[in-house]
């Protein structure tokens, strides 16, 4: 079995820097007019800033474009932003919204094309080919994570396993008897995973023969990495990207493991101070902001991911010399991370707004417990029905209503607290509504 690190494409992802940013301004300059020409709600923002394909000529003049944000998507969704005809889009891939709808993003043949190229990236990164067999446990459907690991070892030519997520005694039943050298999954499944094998009396390289995994879609840190490469015998790379972008593979760490390498030919990255918007030098932490730069069916220009991290350039010791963005630090926005599903606590505002018998008075209450996300949301209920309510029944059947609702809008089961009235600490200025508990 062949576990060699390669690099899939060395004459993109080890190009001369300078000869990079040179096909990043065509390629810019490319995507800019195509989106003036058929993305109305773009052009009218670049015409109100007063900016003209002609305008954009080089890498640096990307600082005269307007800014993309999640709420864009929300507001032209569902097909607002194609900037082809709906007969050009082969695939629709979808992540949470700020609200209860999701977000959704299109991609023409070449578009789905290139998304497995760049996570090809990453299986060659961990030596990954038609030798390995890889089992996908990130969840399959409008989520980008299952497609697109698969797409990924497909591309490679591995054998994959389309597990999708959950079903923990399955995945380790199907782990061991088709032996199973490459994982893909959030990072704190692949610790409940580990933790689950160790349980059951199993054997990492002995009865297991994992060898490597591809891990992200939520914050994770070197600690984390330790403990999944001691408790599953493997070497655990991080993965990065977003659904507005394309999907997984915007970014994957090499064995350096020394930052995730941006795939530069495809997008083009920036950090910015998120709020006076500025463009910032390489080595400072602040918000990163996408352009994508080959993608015809939905381009994003200069989108605001809301993610805090920090780029790195120079050549790395893997022989690429694209920039590598460091682990991500933090939010500017409130989204927090579930079991690799973003949940903003709009969406759960949404839900309590429109029950009657609770008040919009709430906590979200987030932990890590066995290895997995728990999220707990915290209600007061009405004065009103305080004094009616005084059977257990009647409160447990508006908890399991609650419950059920917000499943149905952020997709995860969370655990409904109901408070008596006015118990939750009132806040003068932003309250504070999240706790993130988690040690990682
Ligand atoms: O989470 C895509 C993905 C799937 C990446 C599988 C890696 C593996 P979204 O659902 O659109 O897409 O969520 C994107 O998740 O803005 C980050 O806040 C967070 N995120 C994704 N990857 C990482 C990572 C997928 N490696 C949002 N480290 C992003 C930290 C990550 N946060």
């Amino acid at each position: 079995m062949s576990a060699e690190p390669k690099i899939y494409q060395p004459e993109m992802e080890c190009m001369d820097v300078e000869e990079r940013r040179k096909l990043q301004g065509e390629r810019l300059r490319e995507t800019v007019k195509h989106e003036y020409e058929n993305v109305p709600f773009y052009r009218e923002r670049m015409d109100a800033k007063g900016v003209k394909p002609e305008d954009i000529q080089t890498v640096d003049d990307i600082v005269k474009l307007p800014f993309m944000q999640k709420t864009d998507l929300r507001d032209t969704f569902p097909f607002g932003l194609f900037a082809v005809p709906n007969e050009e889009i082969v695939r629709i891939q979808g992540s949470s919204g700020t609200t209860g709808k999701p977000i959704v993003s299109g991609y023409t043949e070449n578009d789905v094309k290139i998304w497995s190229e760049m996570v090809a990236r990453a299986m060659a990164s961990i030596g990954a080919d038609k030798e390995d067999i890889v089992q996908v446990c990130y969840g399959y459907g409008l989520f980008t994570g299952g497609l697109g690991a698969h797409q990924g070892a497909t591309e490679v030519g591995a054998m994959v396993i389309p597990m999708s997520s959950g079903n923990t005694q399955r995945q380790i039943m199907m782990m061991q008897e088709l032996g199973t050298t490459v994982l893909c999954c959030t990072p704190s499944y692949a610790t409940y995973l580990g933790e689950a094998i160790h349980d059951a009396g199993l054997v990492p390289k002995k009865d297991i023969k994992l060898r490597a995994g591809l891990f992200g879609a939520e914050p994770w840190t070197e600690a984390m990495r330790q403990k999944i490469e001691e408790l599953l015998g493997i070497d655990a790379r991080d993965i990065y990207g977003l659904t507005e972008i394309a999907g997984p593979g915007v970014a994957f760490e090499c064995f350096a493991k020394n930052g995730a390498h941006i795939n530069e030919d495809h997008v083009i990255a920036e950090i910015i101070d998120p709020v006076t918007e500025e463009q910032l030098p390489y080595g400072t932490a602040g918000e990163l902001v996408f352009t994508t730069i080959t993608k015809k069916g939905m381009p994003m220009l200069r989108y605001r991911t809301h993610d805090i991290c920090t780029l790195y350039a120079g050549k790395c010791e893997c022989g690429r010399t694209t920039v590598r963005m460091g682990r991500i630090t933090g939010r500017t926005d409130d989204m927090i991370v579930v079991r690799g599903v973003n949940v903003f606590p709009s969406q759960i505002e949404t839900v309590l707004v429109k029950t009657a018998g609770v008040a919009p008075h709430y906590q979200l209450i987030v932990d890590r417990v066995n290895s997995s996300d728990t999220l707990e949301v915290k209600v007061e209920m009405t004065e009103e029905v305080f004094a009616l309510t005084d059977s257990l029944g009647e409160m447990q059947r508006l908890q399991k209503y609650i419950k059920d609702q917000i499943k149905s809008v952020v997709g995860i089961s969370t655990k409904v607290t109901i408070v008596a009235p006015k118990s939750l600490p009132r806040s003068e200025g932003k309250a504070k509504r999240v706790f993130d508990n988690r040690k990682m």
